[in-house]
């Protein structure tokens, strides 16, 4: 049985020496292997203007065709920056404060939606094959391609929380949103607080009558299923484990030249909660003077949707915050906030992993958050502070969990971390990496296919 994905992005880019190669990624990892041996199709909007609308892949031998949806650049903003990252995305993570209901947004949605729907009716030909969705971006093509195909296979995964049904029901556009949803056969999310969420808001906005997990609406039944989603947890081991890696941590340490090292890693995104994480840092070297000079805290913060506003307001606020704080408390041969603005490769975010003592993994909200597993995977006594606002916390229980809004507590949690004994880091640590070790992406990808399948 063949597969066709439908994701915002293409899973191929274009090497330094003009081949079409792989891209890095939890997604195309997890799913190239199942197209190779499927085949099928991946349908995505494909930025890249240099990529052909439609074309096999591997070029040398072909297993399946990547096709690319272009879009127009009045697309992108109504469909990407505008319903997208400024109603869906702020909305999903409750921060509602960003949410922007511009109607022309929905339009340009819907239109997009149609023509990524368009897309699949031309690649799919045959009923058997399945097809799966990914993410907010997607919410209405699974109507369009039912309408079509009534016997479709059709499922979606929602990468990003599912909001409770009093703050789903704040967009304007909420029962059409969910009736497109509602087409496919299996809905995915990462934790059961989601599926609970997602009932809830078929029940109470659509009418929809609920069996167990099971919303029938419209004649038609959809399953909704949590799938925790993992990273590829062998590769991160062996990344962690190789030469490289600790010779880069071995360096790190060395010029940092402090006892302890905590990190914090994230795409720059208000709800990754960077902002409130420096100042509880600040807030813990107000606190505990005797650290001072003793602790580095290295964030990485990786550009993301740089041509929204609030994204570049956030930067500047980060600017300000990391100024502010090392102004106050750096002295000689100690800068307490080293701060980077760019995007590293994994191998490089692995020596960072593996030379941490502390990570500080405090989003305000986020579906899972796989950075959490990764240092998990290549950290080899350190201890997580997670916020419990994730999906991941649900996972994880013997991370110190923390109320990112809670500055005091976080402050406090992070000399909790430092002063950890060492069995009890190790106790913890295993206890984690087991989890994680369970929540393998290629497992997570066969999972959610089995299901839809069933
Ligand atoms: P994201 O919001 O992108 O994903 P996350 O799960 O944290 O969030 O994944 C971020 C990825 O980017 C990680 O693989 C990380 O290594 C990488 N990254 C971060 N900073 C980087 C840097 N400076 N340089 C290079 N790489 C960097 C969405 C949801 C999450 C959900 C995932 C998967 O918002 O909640 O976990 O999808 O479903």
């Amino acid at each position: 049985m063949s597969l066709t994905v439908v994701a915002n992005r293409v899973p191929i880019r274009q090497s330094d020496d003009g081949d079409w190669v792989p891209s890095v990624g939890g997604l195309t990892t997890a799913l190239l292997p199942v197209l190779r041996q499927r085949g099928g199709a991946w349908i995505g909007m494909g930025e890249d203007p240099a990529l052909p609308e439609r074309q096999p892949f591997p070029a040398d031998d072909p297993d399946f065709t990547v096709r690319r949806v272009p879009l127009s650049q009045d697309e992108l903003d109504g469909y990407y920056y505008g319903m997208a990252n400024r109603v869906l995305w702020p909305v999903s993570h409750y921060m509602i404060q960003h949410f922007e209901p511009n109607p022309s947004f929905m339009e340009t949605y819907r239109s997009v939606n149609q023509r990524f729907a368009d897309a699949v009716l031309d690649e799919v030909d045959r009923s058997d094959e399945q097809i799966w969705l990914q993410d907010y971006h997607l919410m209405l093509a699974p109507k369009w391609i039912r309408e079509a195909r009534p016997d479709a296979t059709l499922g979606h995964f929602w990468h990003i929380p599912w909001p409770a049904m009093e703050v789903f029901r704040i967009l304007p556009w909420a029962r059409e949103l969910l009736r497109g949803m509602l087409a496919c056969d299996l809905v995915g999310v990462h934790v059961q607080e989601y599926v609970d969420n997602f009932l809830e808001s078929a029940r109470v906005l659509l009418g929809a009558d609920i069996d167990g997990q099971t919303v029938h609406y419209n004649g038609h039944a959809t399953r909704v299923e949590a799938h925790p989603i993992g990273i590829e947890v062998d590769r991160f081991k062996q990344m962690a484990d190789s030469d490289e890696v600790r010779t880069k941590a071995k360096q790190l340490r060395e010029r940092l030249g402090t006892k302890h090292i905590v990190i914090g890693i994230d795409r720059l995104d208000y709800t990754k909660g960077v902002l409130s994480r420096l100042e509880a840092f600040e807030r813990f070297l107000e606190n505990n003077p005797a650290y001072h000079g003793t602790v580095s805290f290295y964030q990485i913060a990786t550009p993301s949707r740089t041509k929204v506003d609030t994204y570049q307001q956030l930067k500047r606020e980060v600017d300000e915050v990391v100024g502010r704080i090392n102004g106050q408390f750096a002295r000689d041969n100690w800068v307490p906030v080293n701060y980077r603005y760019r995007t590293y490769t994994q191998f490089e975010l692995c020596a960072f992993y593996r030379a941490a003592d502390a990570a500080l993994i405090t989003p305000l909200r986020d579906g899972m958050n796989v950075v959490t597993q990764e240092f998990i995977t290549a950290n080899q006594n350190g201890v997580l502070i997670l916020s419990e606002l994730t999906g991941a916390a649900y996972l994880l229980p013997e991370a110190i969990q923390v109320n990112p809004y809670d500055k005091d507590g976080l402050a406090a949690s992070i000399r909790t971390a430092l002063e950890m004994s060492p069995e009890e880091r190790t106790t913890r640590l295993t206890a984690l990496k087991s989890t994680v070790e369970g929540l393998d992406v290629q497992r997570w990808a066969r999972g959610f296919l089995d299901a839809l399948h069933a």
